[in-house]
């Protein structure tokens, strides 16, 4: 999806290391050591920053949480540790769970949870600390628990990793941290922290958590005794692990600090240099990491907003009181509170995107004078966003899936938030589902633009144990993308096949959360890997909606449509206008490296999503992305179609043990 604009560099080393990125080729443990050696720290920024945008847009995430550390009493003693104490030792503290709730307020979104390997602390207090959270603060996620802990449990409680992970699950948990990585190289280990699991253990538990559905996160602490070699090496195994499992959500690399720890090799704080040549090179190596964090507890605020310009999309978040860090003489401030934060994402020209656990956007604070553009996370509209400029000080770009654009794009916000202009005007242009704009035309306008496919999409699959007439009665399972897909299944099976009294879940493609139903719809890129994939397991049959859609009616099926803000301002309008225009005549014309062409995307997203290039180029060969009176008419067939469906329920919301 190349926004990969021309770089030039100071250390000519580099330019064969951007070829490679543009080009979709993984960077080797050589390339990693070659960026490390560069002293060209501006030019592997730069790099960094446009691989991020690419993913992120402009976007930089936060959330609202608060730390807790129930105990500093661990049976372990690790040399860089200065947070830990023995059992007994008079600076040993243990929460109830009271003080624990007592810690977090309603408004949090995330609390994060871990703590020292206590000798004598029951199971049972465990599952009903994370029971207790989840009861008196339902909106708060709960993100806890390090693969150490997760192993520490399983032996001294006797359960297997997946015991010990479900019987979390059950009682709340829905993510992990990826404390505990430390490095993965067992010369280290073995010097700082012997008693510590090793890196087979470590991946060990997070495999099992991927494949419970249990997403997490992976660290990796830096600036002590281990080497650029052994960093590189660190990355390229999450790198691996991430290929087969998909379960890490971010990566972040953490700046040693040394305080009174028993580490003596350097009594000092990583370089500012060092920190944010590792935020990059993080950033360049881990190209199917989604996130990198600039933790700013350790980094400093300072050393975290020039991060944000070096690679890193995500800033953690309000933290609340961290006690690891500052016990081992960190020098950030306590708390952040949010509108710090959003100050500082402000000052990195960046778009603040405050997120929950699972990095879905719950609220957008851009600046007063920024148009926030969506940027739909799908390969079908990879083709809108090539030549969107690499900064702009007009629009800002922000991944939103339809249904999560049509939220925020209708969300008024609470007066003090209008006031602060904030959530009123969150979002002003994208590719919006067809769904979402019938209920905001007021506000918004169509532009000539959008995702249609006359025939075939092989994007929108229902996938069913039953023929479309045998679905009468049946549960389908939808996932919580879907706006406009559910409403073409339903006036397919209604107005098409006669059949009203299906009932709709929401829920994630996972296998375990599928069981139980007669069907299930996906979209977007997850449809694609299921249907190259080999189809979902026990669902023997697939229904393309689209092409449904058009052996009824003979006209194309509009999956989105391009709408703008009537009050967007003009320069901002014609700066979108503009850049899609480039865009989709440079889609066209097929010149290697100017983000033009098709077989970079062919190799880049084929590699993600199990596609072969010409599979790639096949697929998107299909969609019309300019409008003309053929698509405007299918909009209006389909708005008149869905009108004069009965009324249903919509779907039920089930969490299943996972969600998007
Ligand atoms: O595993 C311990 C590190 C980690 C020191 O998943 C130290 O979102 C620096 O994992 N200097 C715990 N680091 C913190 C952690 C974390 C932090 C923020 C976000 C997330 C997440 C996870 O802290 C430990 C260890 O690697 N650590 N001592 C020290 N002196």
């Amino acid at each position: 999806m190349s926004t990969f604009h021309n770089l030039t560099f100071r250390d000519p080393a580099l330019q064969p290391i951007w070829d490679k990125v543009r080009t979709g080729e993984r960077l080797s443990k050589e390339d990693g050591l070659a960026l490390y050696d560069s002293p060209d720290l501006i030019g592997i920024g730069r790099m960094a920053n446009s691989v991020a945008r690419d993913k992120s847009g402009d976007s930089v995430y936060f959330v609202l949480n608060r730390k807790l550390e129930p105990t500093n009493i661990c049976v372990l003693s690790c040399k860089f540790c200065d947070f830990a104490v023995k059992p007994g030792s008079e600076q040993g503290y243990e929460m109830t769970i009271a003080e624990m709730l007592s810690k977090l307020r309603p408004d949090l979104h995330e609390v994060h949870i871990t703590g020292g390997l206590h000798p004598k602390w029951p199971w049972e207090f465990y599952l009903e600390m994370v029971r207790q959270i989840k009861t008196n603060f339902p909106n708060v996620d709960v993100k806890a628990f390090t693969a150490v802990e997760i192993d520490f449990f399983s032996k001294k409680f006797k359960k297997s990793h997946e015991q010990v992970l479900r019987e979390l699950w059950d009682a709340g948990l829905r993510t992990m941290p990826g404390g505990g990585a430390e490095v993965f190289s067992e010369r280290v280990r073995k010097r700082l922290f012997h008693q510590k699991i090793g890196a087979k253990a470590w991946f060990d538990v997070h495999r099992t958590a991927h494949r419970m559905g249990i997403q997490s996160n992976v660290t990796m602490l830096y600036g002590h005794i281990e080497t650029l070699e052994e960093r590189i090496e660190h990355m390229l195994r999450v790198r691996e692990c991430q290929d087969e499992t998909h379960g890490f959500l971010s990566f972040i690399p953490l700046a040693f600090q040394p305080g009174n720890t028993g580490i003596k090799v350097r009594n000092d704080f990583t370089s500012a240099i060092d920190d944010l040549k590792t935020i990059a090179i993080s950033r360049l190596m881990l190209d199917n990491v989604p996130h990198i964090k600039a933790y700013w507890v350790m980094l400093t605020a300072e050393v975290a907003t020039i991060a944000l310009n070096f690679g890193a999309d995500d800033m953690d978040g309000t933290v609340g009181e961290e006690r690891i860090a500052h016990d081992a003489g960190a020098i950030s401030p306590m708390e952040l509170a949010k509108g710090k934060l959003i100050s500082i994402i402000h000052e990195a020209g960046k778009l603040p995107v405050e997120r929950d656990v699972w990095y879905k956007p719950i609220a957008i604070h851009p600046k007063k004078e920024w148009s926030v553009v969506s940027k739909m996370p799908y390969l079908n509209s990879v083709p809108f966003y090539n030549s969107f400029p690499e900064y702009s000080n007009a629009i800002k770009l922000a991944p939103l899936a339809p249904r999560v654009f049509g939220t925020l794009a209708g969300q008024a916000g609470t007066p003090d938030q209008q006031q602060a202009g904030r959530l009123l005007h969150a979002v002003h242009a994208g590719p919006m589902s067809l769904r979402d704009y019938m209920n905001l035309s007021d506000d918004f306008e169509k532009l000539d633009y959008g995702v249609a496919v006359k025939g075939k999409a092989n994007s929108v699959l229902l996938f069913s144990k039953y023929d479309w007439r045998e679905l009468a009665g049946k549960r389908i399972a939808i996932t919580s993308e879907t706006s406009t897909s559910v409403e073409l299944l339903r006036v397919l099976l209604e107005r098409r096949f006669g059949i009203t009294e299906c009932t709709f879940h929401r829920s994630h493609a996972t296998d375990q959360s599928l069981e139980g139903f007669d069907a299930v719809l996906l979209i977007g890129d997850k449809a694609l890997e299921a249907a190259y994939g080999g189809g979902l397991p026990s669902f023997d049959k697939a229904f393309d909606l689209a092409e449904e859609w058009c052996a009824w009616k003979e006209m194309p099926f509009v999956f989105a449509v391009w709408a703008i803000r009537k009050d967007t301002p003009e320069a901002a309008r014609n700066e979108i206008v503009q850049s899609l225009e480039r865009s989709l005549d440079n889609y066209s014309t097929p010149t290697p490296f100017q983000g033009g062409g098709r077989g970079w995307l062919g190799r880049e997203h084929g590699a993600r999503l199990g596609m072969s290039e010409a599979e790639v180029a096949d697929y998107l060969s299909q969609f019309r992305y300019r409008f003309t009176l053929e698509e405007h008419a299918a909009m209006a067939e389909f708005e008149m179609e869905w009108e004069s469906l009965n009324s249903m329920e919509d779907a039920e919301m089930s969490f299943p043990l996972s969600r998007v």
